[in-house]
């Protein structure tokens, strides 16, 4: 059978975004649940990376149905039937709970792909991103003044060699393309804590200019180590040729 004959040295990646969003529940939101111990509602996610025009969600602009069959979102073991089994868009689940936990993420590809299903973790996030890697978790009334909470990641799945029938159905799909400059908040990552600040203000957004300026961060960051690697190497070497005349110095 024709389709199922991989092209080879084909690879071709979709761009998606993982992550939950959280906002802290108010004190009648709190009384009107059956578990009042709850403080937060959260929507952890699978979605197309571009954000639809003016959405209030991170990503989504493209249904990824065409290529994803089921998302696994495994919670912590205090929820009900923690193994939650999403077979169609939105590739979500949304709960309440009170405290930060690792989801752990699976996603099944569709059938004619052929694809080994891939997983993966995400750390819930409920209380607000600091400067520091303290966890600081603010009174209610604080909470509720910096709104929702945005932990997304940026990441492509690559398909190398795919089915000749599932190229056509990946390219038949273009995704949505990032926008190419700032529009929105930028979405926070630990990894680049100079981005507090401009991830304040909103609903956050992947950008191209993002992936731009992460590539310069790396040079940034190569160009340090190259120094730091000089640095050590010289002062090695000035110590070795001490050594050598201190021990000169033993033998005369
Ligand atoms: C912690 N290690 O101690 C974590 C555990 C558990 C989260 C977090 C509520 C579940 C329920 C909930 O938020 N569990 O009541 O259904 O922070």
């Amino acid at each position: 059978m024709a389709e199922r004959v991989r092209q080879r040295g084909i690879s071709i990646f979709r761009p998606i975004v993982y992550g939950n969003t959280a906002t802290v529940l108010t004190q009648e939101e709190r009384n009107a649940l059956s578990t009042p111990d709850h403080t937060h509602k959260w929507t952890v996610a699978v979605r197309s990376a571009a954000s639809a025009p003016d959405s209030d969600i991170v990503g989504g602009a493209d249904d990824l149905s065409y290529f994803i069959k089921r998302v696994t979102f495994k919670l912590h073991e205090t929820y009900a039937n923690p193994t939650r089994n999403v077979d169609k868009p939105p590739f979500e689940v949304s709960e309440t709970g009170w405290g930060e936990f690792d989801i752990q993420i699976r996603i099944t590809f569709v059938p004619e792909s052929g694809e080994k299903a891939i997983s993966f973790f995400h750390h819930l996030k409920l209380h607000p991103w600091t400067a520091t890697t303290e966890p600081e978790i603010p009174p209610l009334e604080e909470a509720l003044k910096i709104g929702p909470v945005h932990s997304w990641q940026y990441d492509e799945i690559v398909f190398n060699d795919p089915f000749q029938s599932f190229l056509q159905t990946l390219l038949a799909h273009p995704p949505t393309p990032l926008p190419k400059t700032k529009r929105r908040p930028i979405p926070f990552h630990a990894t680049n804590p100079g981005s507090l600040e401009a991830s304040k203000g909103g609903v956050p957004e992947f950008t191209a200019l993002m992936e731009k300026e992460e590539a310069e961060r790396l040079d940034v960051a190569k160009q340090a180590v190259i120094a730091e690697t000089d640095k050590w190497r010289n002062i090695l070497i000035e110590k070795e040729k001490e050594l050598k005349k201190l021990k000169k110095q033993l033998e005369a």
